[in-house]
């Protein structure tokens, strides 16, 4: 990172970045220390008891995810932010999930991948603070750098980790995402937020897979979060009928927690609703040919999961979904579909609904 000169105010550059921060469609900038010591702990358990599945990037990267200054040597303050994603005029989350013939998308996924919002967006801030105080050392993150977010956030005072191990703040809920630029700034910090979980465990009953072990404790391989979008081979058979409609992401806990009554709707266009992400038949999304989900899901975050697993979630849907003709007809349409993957989850849909031998009916 680069020498500052001694001339900086450091507090006139801090206001900037507020102001910078909020002009791109930011809901709120902190900025915190770097240091996370107890945070580390829990994420070399969390990394013992096997909680990260198939998700080996989080076992390499170990501990340098506590340490930011290794990942950006110089850094010395975090500049952590929050955009906010719930989309406007998005069907009922609750009516959708009450209905087994249509699919849930979590509602981060209903628009454009945020990844191509957020990253965009912090780099033009950095570069603006550039403009105004000279050259200094940073580096933009986005949810795939190896930092621990919400941890981050919390010293920077955006919010507290949940019961539910999400990110809430009091004025805001929990519908947004994080970003941070590292920064060998010397800005002035931010107290860390407090905790107002409070006696409240509404979250833990409400997974529907049990996946919140203990407060504060999620088994990433029980998360239907994980399931749909990480996990790339077949899905538990035992977790299956639990997944129920929800077909990428899970929003459960989050719909629950109270605090999310202070949620705001996204200030940016692109979170709005494409393709109808937000209810939709299952069987015309199970009927998308892989061009059509190129063509449809370029853009969006679920293009990176790929057809195939795509596919596997909505067979695992139609399998909890209530028998009807165009159910069956779906699932047989794609019985012997190359993917040995999805014909093992179309197989198992069609026994749901027709028994043992259900697959060569
Ligand atoms: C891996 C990952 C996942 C995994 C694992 C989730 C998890 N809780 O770790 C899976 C695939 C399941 C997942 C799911 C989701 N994710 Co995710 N995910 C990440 C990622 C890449 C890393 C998270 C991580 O480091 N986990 C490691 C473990 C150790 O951390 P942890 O569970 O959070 O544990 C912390 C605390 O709970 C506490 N703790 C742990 N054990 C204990 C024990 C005790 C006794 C105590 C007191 C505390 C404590 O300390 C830990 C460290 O701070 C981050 C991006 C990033 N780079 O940080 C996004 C991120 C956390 N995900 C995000 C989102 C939006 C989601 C989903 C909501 C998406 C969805 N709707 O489907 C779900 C939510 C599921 C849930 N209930 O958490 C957002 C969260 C925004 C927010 N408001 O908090 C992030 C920050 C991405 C972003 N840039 O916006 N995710
Ligand atoms: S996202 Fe869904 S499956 Fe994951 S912990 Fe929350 S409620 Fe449970
Ligand atoms: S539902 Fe209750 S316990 Fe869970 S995160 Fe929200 S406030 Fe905390």
């Amino acid at each position: 990172m680069t020498e500052q000169p001694e001339t900086l105010d450091v507090h006139a550059t801090k206001q900037a970045l507020i102001a910078g921060a909020q002009a791109l469609g930011f809901g709120y900038l902190g900025v915190g220390r770097l240091e996370i010591p107890e945070d580390e702990r829990h994420l070399l358990r969390w990394l013992d008891a096997g909680f990260q599945g198939e998700m080996g990037y989080m076992q390499r990267h170990g501990t340098l995810r506590s340490r930011p200054w290794e990942l950006a040597p110089g850094a010395v303050r975090v500049l952590s932010v929050r955009m906010d994603y719930w989309p406007a005029q998005v069907a009922d989350a609750e009516a959708v999930l009450a209905d087994p013939t249509l699919g849930y998308v979590s509602r981060y996924a209903v628009g454009r991948d945020y990844h191509k919002i957020m990253r965009p967006a912090l780099a033009r801030l950095a570069q603006e603070i550039g403009q105004r105080i000279g050259p200094f050392g940073y580096r933009v993150c986005v949810d795939t750098a190896p930092v621990l977010e919400k941890a981050l956030a919390r010293n920077a005072g955006v919010g507290w980790i949940g019961k539910h191990t999400n990110l809430i703040a009091r004025d805001a809920g929990s519908w947004f995402f994080l970003g941070e630029i590292l920064t060998d700034l010397p800005l002035p910090i931010d107290p860390p937020a407090t905790a107002h979980c409070g006696t409240c465990q509404a979250c833990i009953p409400a997974c529907p897979t049990g996946a919140i072990v203990a407060p504060y404790q999620l088994d990433a391989r029980r998360c239907i979060s994980y399931l749909t979008i990480e996990h790339k081979s077949a899905i538990p058979v035992e977790l299956r009928s639990a997944l129920g409609n929800r077909i990428y992401g899970c929003d459960d806990c989050q719909l629950v927690c109270p605090w999310n009554k202070f949620a705001r709707e996204a200030a940016h266009p692109d979170f709005k609703v494409r393709n109808a992400l937000d209810a939709t038949q299952l069987t015309t999304l199970f009927g998308w040919t892989e061009s059509e989900f190129d063509e449809r899901m370029r853009g969006s975050a679920i293009y990176r999961i790929g057809y195939e697993r795509w596919s596997r979630n909505i067979a695992v849907a139609l399998g909890n979904a209530p028998t009807s003709p165009e159910v069956l007809d779906a699932l047989r349409a794609r019985l012997s579909d190359a993917s040995e993957l999805l014909r093992e989850h179309v197989e198992w849909a069609l026994e749901q609904h027709l028994g043992c031998a259900g697959a060569e009916r």
